[in-house]
């Protein structure tokens, strides 16, 4: 992190602009603060990517907020912000980010040429950054990856009409003051899985998704709906808490009262993810839910709510 931070720094002076990718899903958790400081003064245009993963409505209103024109505007000593919605894989939204990045590169005194714009595209790990960048070039110039740190180093490339994109390793900040940052970007794979073990950070998502998205779960795996963290009321054909499927001798859990844990069971039952001797298998189970949240197989999901009083 400190060597992506010091490449940011070092090339700023060659950049007119910054494209600070986030993910849709985590708007909060997704912008770094070390970013705001490290480019304070630049133009800076927002990416709310992953749109096609997020609640539509939040984006919308999140776009708004971000821009300055909703309730209280971007973050305070970020200089000039805009903020676009893009699903960096099918190109949507694109348009937008480019007449944007057309008024900074016009905007600037007596440089009105687009092509003569250098952008450094900064952001969390796995946000799409090297996505956006081969979607703006129309080549897979960059290298992606459904993980973490897939990007190591800079890499400039450029687009037909001579912009030039600055690519970089995804950053984040050694310390989370509020523990659900850090429990979001692992949500949303900014944060490498051997970090926290798979049922754990389920666990955890079953309990996020419970209180925001109470259904989610229960239409995903077919289980009566599991409202505000209670029980599923099926757990008997779905094999919940309590049922044939206990934790096992060698288990970490204590099993018993929790609902997110019997929720769990139940879509461990219903998806096989059960070991010999009618154990659950914690560990195939937790890691199926988070891929699943991931893929947006649980619905159009946003953690961070654009209504709610937040650290932005
Ligand atoms: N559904 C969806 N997936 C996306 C989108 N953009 C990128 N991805 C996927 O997200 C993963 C990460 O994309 P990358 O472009 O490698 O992300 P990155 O920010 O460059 O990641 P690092 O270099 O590791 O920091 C890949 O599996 C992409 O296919 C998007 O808009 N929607
Ligand atoms: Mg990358």
């Amino acid at each position: 992190m400190k060597k992506t931070r010091e490449l940011i720094a070092a090339n700023l002076r060659l950049v007119g602009a910054v494209v600070e990718v986030c993910d849709a899903r985590i708007p909060v958790s997704s912008r770094n603060p070390i970013i705001d400081e490290l480019t304070k003064g630049k133009p800076r245009i927002v990416v709310l990517n992953k749109a096609d993963l997020a609640d539509e409505r939040e984006t919308g209103a999140w776009t708004a907020r971000l821009s300055g024109r909703g309730a209280d505007g971007g973050r305070e000593g970020c200089g000039s912000i805009s903020a676009v919605a893009l699903n960096a894989q099918s190109g949507q939204g694109m348009k937008k980010l480019l007449a944007a990045l057309g008024g900074i590169a016009a905007s600037r005194v007596g440089n009105a040429a687009a092509g003569s714009l250098g952008v450094m595209v900064v952001g969390v790990p796995n946000s799409g950054k090297s996505s956006l960048i081969n979607r703006l070039t129309g080549r897979r110039a960059a290298q992606t990856g459904d993980r973490p740190g897939v990007t190591k180093g800079k890499q400039w490339l450029t687009l037909e009409n001579g912009m030039r994109l600055l690519d970089t390793p995804g950053i984040l900040w050694p310390k989370f003051e509020d523990p659900n940052v850090g429990m979001n970007l692992a949500f949303c794979g900014s944060i490498k899985d051997e970090i926290m073990d798979a049922p754990t950070l389920a666990l955890e998502l079953i309990r996020t998704l419970g209180e925001l998205y109470p259904s989610a779960l229960a239409e995903r795996y077919g289980l009566a709906a599991a409202r505000g963290g209670e029980p599923p009321a099926d757990s008997a054909d779905g094999g919940g808490a309590g049922s044939e499927y206990g934790s096992g001798a060698d288990s970490a859990w204590d099993g018993g009262t929790d609902p997110a844990l019997a929720l769990m069971e139940a879509i461990a039952a219903k998806r096989g993810c059960i070991l010999p001797g009618k154990r659950v298998d914690y560990e195939r189970a937790g890691r199926m839910i988070v891929g699943e949240f991931r893929e947006g197989k649980l619905g159009r999901v946003t953690l961070e709510k654009a209504g709610q009083g937040s650290g932005l």
